[in-house]
């Protein structure tokens, strides 16, 4: 089943719980640009997420270059965002600040 896309008053609720994400332009992704020491740290939180992403079948649009990991979540199936970029960014952000 194609998830809902969150109407606006849900979307600015599920923002304010992360506000390192910020919404794109066009209102149809959310981004995080996560920043790291090293590209093996880099690496390691790519790999965990692709990990969960595999388990919540969802999965995001990134682009790393070293330390630098910039994040694009949205949902195809659905044209926009829902509660599964929510969730994912949420656990993304709880990856990203675990220690090794
Ligand atoms: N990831 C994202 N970001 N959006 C989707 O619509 C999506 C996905 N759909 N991962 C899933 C896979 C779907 O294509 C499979 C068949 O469940």
């Amino acid at each position: 089943m194609r998830d809902a896309k969150l109407s606006t008053e849900e979307l600015t609720q599920a923002l304010a719980k992360l506000p390192d994400w910020a919404l794109r332009e066009d209102e149809a992704a959310i981004t995080r640009s996560f920043r790291f020491a090293n590209f093996r740290q880099a690496f390691a939180f790519m790999t965990e997420c692709a990990l969960m992403a595999e388990k919540l079948d969802h999965h995001p649009e990134w682009f790393n270059v070293y330390s630098r990991v910039d994040v694009t979540l949205t949902t195809h199936d659905s044209g926009g965002i829902t509660r599964r970029d929510i969730e994912l960014a949420t656990a993304m952000n709880r990856a990203s600040s675990r220690p090794d």
